[in-house]
This record gives structure tokens, sequence and C-alpha cells, in this order.
């Protein structure tokens, strides 16, 4: 059996000729960054994809969560899910914020409404909630919170992109989202990320924010920072934005394979689809190590890896069992999310997987589950 490691993600890359042309035009124009050409044309590109009226295209998804929370002016408590990427809390933590940490839902692993308005106190002003793995928030739920409140919405949709609702688009929902363009996302511009909201005005402050708060040559309105993202970026994700459907519908044949082939183990939980979801991204292909099977999750992790596959904990561990956030408000009861952290592992999924890495992948999870 082939050694050679196999990620949990790979890049998506067209073929480099591919990019030349792209290229040629940017040294034509010398226009390198500062809102340039292909900025300007993938923002038009994303709102039609995603069927979002108004998008800033940013250098990076930690950097849009920023700007958001400053172009909303949210200070003060912000409710949050554990179960993220760190980014997703140390972004409340970098604009002011003070992040209390609220459970999630078992079946969708993302804030549970009800949580969330058990953590509300005088000081909150915002919900911050991620779509884990692409999987939909209760965006209804949380709405309704937040209205009757009066706080603010942020989605953090890092994993989101493209997906879809019956009811349209997964960015339509709270007063922004956040998208990340990292090189391991489904679409991704190397680093890049991506602010989509409805309010023009809104839209306004972010790309306000993210020159420095230049309105003009001469005038600084607001205390913004370097979060633009240049034109490298900008044409790489013009070109790539031609191959996300076939990238999107190569990964969810390699998670229908790993479907069929799992559904049978016994201990290993795959996650069911949510109602209400048109299309999925399959950026990531989660399955939970319960009672059950012969291995625990870290031991199934460490037999991988010790074949070449590195599959990843994400994510283990909870944002709230870092050394900095372990005083935060919530943090010691969160037992849903620490359960799905205990035994998530996250499989490799990629459009460039070959058929012989996809059993690869199903011979070594079969194999430790006859242990
Ligand atoms: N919110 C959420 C919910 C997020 O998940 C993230 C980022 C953010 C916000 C912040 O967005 P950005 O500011 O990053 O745009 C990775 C990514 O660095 C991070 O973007 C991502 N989430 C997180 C879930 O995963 P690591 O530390 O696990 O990445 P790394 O370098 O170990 O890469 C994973 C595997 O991918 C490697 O083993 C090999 C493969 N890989 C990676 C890179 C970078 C490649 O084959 N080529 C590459 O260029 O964090």
């Amino acid at each position: 059996m082939s050694d050679k490691p196999l990620y949990v993600t790979e890049p998506a890359l067209p073929p480099l000729e591919q990019f030349e042309p792209l290229l040629r035009e940017i040294w034509a124009s010398r226009r390198l960054t500062n809102g340039g050409a292909f900025a300007t044309r993938l923002e038009t590109e994303l709102a039609g994809y995603l069927e979002a009226p108004q998008v800033s295209v940013l250098a990076n998804g930690t950097l849009a969560l920023m700007l958001a929370l400053k172009a909303l002016e949210v200070e003060g408590e912000v409710i949050t899910t554990p179960y993220s990427f760190v980014a997703t809390t140390h972004a409340l933590v970098w604009s002011g914020c003070t992040p209390v940490f609220a459970d999630i839902d078992p079946v969708s692993l993302n804030l549970d409404p009800a949580a969330v308005e058990a953590a509300i106190t005088p000081r909150t002003r915002a919900i911050l909630a991620v779509h884990v793995y692409g999987r939909p928030c209760d965006t209804a739920g949380l709405q309704a919170v937040a209205d009757r409140h009066g706080l603010r919405l942020i989605y953090d949709a890092a994993h989101a992109f493209g997906v879809q609702l019956d009811s349209g688009s997964l960015m339509a929902a709270g007063d922004a989202a956040i998208l990340s363009f990292h090189a391991t996302k489904v679409f991704h511009t190397f680093e890049g990320g991506a602010i989509v909201c409805r309010d023009e005005a809104l839209k306004a402050r972010i790309d306000l924010l993210r020159n420095f708060g230049f309105k003009g040559e001469t005038r600084v309105l607001a205390t913004g920072i370097n979060a633009k993202m240049n034109e490298l970026q900008a044409a790489f994700g013009c070109l790539t934005l031609g191959s996300i459907d076939a990238e999107i519908a190569a990964r969810a044949a390699i998670a229908a394979r790993y479907r069929a082939a799992f559904a049978p183990l016994t201990g290993l939980r795959l996650l069911s689809g949510l109602p209400g979801v048109a299309r999925h991204n399959h950026g990531y292909y989660p399955v939970f190590i319960e009672a059950g099977f012969p291995l625990d999750r870290d031991t199934l992790y460490t037999r991988l890896r010790e074949q070449g596959i590195i599959a990843r904990r994400y994510f283990y561990p909870l944002i709230s069992d870092f050394d900095m956030y372990r005083d935060a408000p919530g943090a010691d009861h969160l037992p849903v999310a620490r359960r799905m952290a205990d035994t998530v592992l996250c499989l490799p999924l990629f459009g460039a997987m070959e058929d012989a890495d996809v059993a690869r992948v199903i011979d070594a999870v079969s194999a430790a589950a006859r242990t």
C-alpha cells in the first residue's frame, strides 16, 4: 500500500497555463492591489454565484470577521460557538468583544438557539454563529432570538461557500456572513475572504474599513485596516469560480462512496443531511467514533497517520478549552460540543482525490473497524 501522505484536503489548482493569461493582464495593467479590476470583477461574479447582493472581497476570512464586527459596531458580549476554528473567537477578542460560549445542537452541530437565549445578559450585543462543515445553522431560530433581544446576527460562513437552501442562498441570513477563501477551502484564492450582506451602506462601510478608512485621497473617516484582496488572489478566484461546480460535484461523488462504505460500520456515526438544504458543498467529511467502534477516536487517528492518511480532528480541542478561553463565560458547560470534539475525525476529501486514494481511506477505516 502507498504511504504517500494523503492530506485531509488539497487545494484545487487549475492547469498553470490557464492562469498565465490573467497574470499577463495584471502585468500589463500594473495594478497589483487597492481595488484593481480583478477584485472588482470577482465581487460581481461572486454576487451572481452566491445570489448575494453585496460582496466585499478581502485578504482573508479572519479579517473579514473583524471587519464585519467593526462595520456593524458590535461591542460587549457576543454569544458564539466553541465548536469551530479558533479564528472565530479570536476575531471577537481582537475586536474588543467578550466571547460568551453557548452549546451546539447535536444534529446541526451549530449554535442551539435555546442555549443562545439562555446565555443572553444585559451586556449581550450580538450572536456570531458558524455554519460548521457548511451545515446551515437554524437561521430562523437564531434570527428569532436576535430579533427578540435586539441583537446583531453575524454568520461565520467560512465553510459554507456554495451551500444552497431550498429557500435560496444561505448567504442571505443574518446581518452579514463572512467567507474564507483559504487554500483549504472548497473555493479558494490561496488566502482570501469576503463579507456578504444585503445592505449597500454596510458594504460601503466595509470597503472604507478595508482600505485604512480612506475616503478619497485626503480624508480618513474611520480607524480602518489593510484587509484588501490583491490582484493575484482575485484573478485566481475569477479563474477557479468557473470550475467550482465541478469541484463540488467531484467531492459529492467521493462523499457518496464513503457513505456507502461506512454506513454499515458499527460505532462510526455519519452525519445525516439537514432538511431544507438543496445543495451541500462537501467541504469536509466528518465521522464520529462512538462506543461500539473497536478503537477510540485518537487511536484511529494515529493508526491512519501510520498509514500516511492525515485525517484531522476538526474541531478538537474546543475553542473554549484553549487556555486563553477556559474562563470565558459559558466555557464550563458545553456537553454536546464536548462530545462532538472528543469523537470527531475529518477524513480526506477533495476534488482531485484519485479513486485509489478513496479506496485507501475506505480500506484503512474498514480494517480498523474489524480490529
Ligand atoms: N472561521 C472558520 C470557521 C474557519 O474554519 C476559518 C479557517 C476561519 C474562520 C478563518 O479563515 P482564514 O483567515 O483562514 O481565511 C486550516 C486553515 O488554515 C484555516 O483557514 C481553516 N479555517 C482551518 C479549518 O483549517 P490548519 O492549521 O488545519 O491548516 P493546515 O496548514 O494544517 O492545512 C490542512 C491540510 O491541508 C494540510 O495537512 C495539507 C493541506 N494543505 C494545506 C495548505 C495550506 C495543502 O495541501 N496545501 C496548502 O496550501 O488550518
